[in-house]
């Protein structure tokens, strides 16, 4: 298993930001100590996607943090990121670890048994969500709870990282339900000090 060092990755929606500000807002976020991204910017053609990407890892590169592409290996290798992101619906984590041993690769899980393939299939890390009602509502499907991200968590040994409405006040019963971190949207992109929300969590993931 290779190291997964972070235990709160920035998942990213620049639709929540103000036009012009989303470099802005991720920079206070790496600010803040946030030491891996995702680039997730469904909603993007290729081209548009590669440009962003471009300036994402020039300020990920320049605080040390791990860039991840949702979905893109072409873009993950054209920009020199860590890794990718991968969905259900993306190329399986094998073909991608097969081909490109040299990427890590993250995936995106919604049940047990989705989790169990993930790490079958040679994920380095996992998302399992949503944990909570999230701020877009069923957009990601009915909220799984706590109970199900620990049988997830229990029954794989690559880490967890809970996603979906995952609020300071949630952080301690999370971790208590054996994630290894924590995946976010709104609570730092949307915060009104991205800065200040992303340490924040990350005191709150060390316990304190
Ligand atoms: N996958 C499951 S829930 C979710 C994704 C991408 C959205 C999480 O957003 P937030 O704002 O952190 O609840």
């Amino acid at each position: 298993m290779r190291g997964i060092d972070f235990t709160l990755y920035l998942v990213t929606d620049r639709t929540l930001v103000a036009e012009g500000e989303f470099l802005n807002v991720l920079r206070k976020a790496l600010e803040g100590g946030v030491k891996a991204v995702q680039l997730r910017e469904k909603d993007l053609p290729g081209r548009e996607i590669l440009f962003l990407a471009r300036e994402v890892r020039k300020l990920t590169s320049s605080f040390g943090a791990k860039l991840f592409i949702n979905d893109r290996v072409d873009v993950a290798l054209a920009v020199g990121a860590e890794g990718v992101h991968l969905r259900e619906d993306s190329m399986p984590v094998s073909a991608v670890r097969r081909s490109f041993p040299e990427l890590l690769v993250g995936r995106s899980t919604h049940s047990l048994e989705g989790a169990l393939e993930a790490e079958r299939e040679g994920a380095d890390f996992i998302t399992f969500g949503p944990v909570f009602e999230t701020p877009s509502k069923r957009k990601f499907g009915p909220p799984q709870g706590v109970e199900k991200l620990a049988a997830v968590a229990e029954s794989v040994s690559i880490p967890v990282f809970a996603i979906g409405g995952v609020k300071p006040e949630r952080v301690v019963e999370v971790r208590k339900a054996g994630a290894k971190g924590i995946a976010l949207i709104s609570g730092i992109i949307a915060a009104p000090d991205p800065k200040e929300a992303a340490e924040k969590y990350l005191l709150l993931m060390k316990g304190r």
